[in-house]
């Protein structure tokens, strides 16, 4: 399989200061990227305008909104969603492509030996394995990093799913349907770095507690 097989879906906001970094690293690499993000933001728009990607100006607000546009605009068979903010090693790209020929998804996680992250706080910590452990007990989900969110995947898989969350609730609401699909997937171990510069997205009470509540209420449903 070709690298020209795998569209890099990179959801922005307010990521002038990290982006064009991160897209620096990627120019060793042959995959096509797209950019997802809100029209109103024109420092992350204009700090890339010499780049070479797509950008996709996403129909509503949030997270999860700008990875579904984005998804939804990938002609690739493969896609993988990528931050913008210079946490994800990239070098991983390459291990995941070898394993989404036999997979649905390729998930990550900062938990399995060899890996860890120097971006998490003891509080996104426990919440992470308490969010993972719920997500083993309801759903069967063999995921240990449920919210880190650094998956590859079948561009078709995705589509059938029909995630419909505009924000974080998304990190949840996408594996849950998958594994209630009886998908195929697998996970490997990623390093997460320091985001490069600019704000963290995630209200860590704010969304966490929506993330509970979504879980929940896909356990009755
Ligand atoms: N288009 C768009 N992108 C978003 C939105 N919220 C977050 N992002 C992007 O999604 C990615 C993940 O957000 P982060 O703020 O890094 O979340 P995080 O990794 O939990 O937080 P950090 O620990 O600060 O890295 C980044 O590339 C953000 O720019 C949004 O509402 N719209
Ligand atoms: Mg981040």
């Amino acid at each position: 399989m070709e690298q020209s097989d795998l569209t890099l879906i990179i959801p922005a906001k307010n990521e002038a200061e990290s982006l064009p970094t991160v897209l620096n690293s990627l120019k060793k690499f042959n995959f096509k990227i797209i950019v997802s993000l809100h029209d109103e933001d024109k420092s992350t728009i204009e700090s890339i305008e010499s780049y070479n990607v797509e950008i996709v100006k996403q129909s509503a607000k949030g997270y999860g909104n700008a990875l579904i546009d984005g998804i939804n605009a990938c002609k690739t068979k493969y896609f993988c969603i990528f931050n913008a903010d210079g946490s994800f090693n990239e070098n991983d790209l390459i291990k995941m492509l070898e394993l989404i020929v036999q997979n649905d998804f390729v998930f990550t996680t900062r938990y399995y030996p060899g890996a860890r992250s120097e971006d998490d706080t003891i509080v996104t910590y426990i919440g992470n394995k308490f969010f993972s452990l719920l997500g083993k007990i309801l759903f069967s989900l063999k995921i240990n990093d449920i919210l880190y969110t650094y998956v590859m995947g079948k561009t078709e898989s995705f589509k059938k799913l029909n995630v419909k969350n505009h924000d974080f609730r998304f990190c949840v609401a996408f594996p849950i349907k998958m594994q209630k699909d009886n998908m195929m997937y697998t996970s490997i171990a990623s390093h997460e770095k320091k985001r490069i510069a600019g704000k963290k997205k995630v209200n860590v009470i704010k969304d966490g507690f929506l993330i509970l509540i979504e879980m929940i209420r896909h356990y009755f449903k």
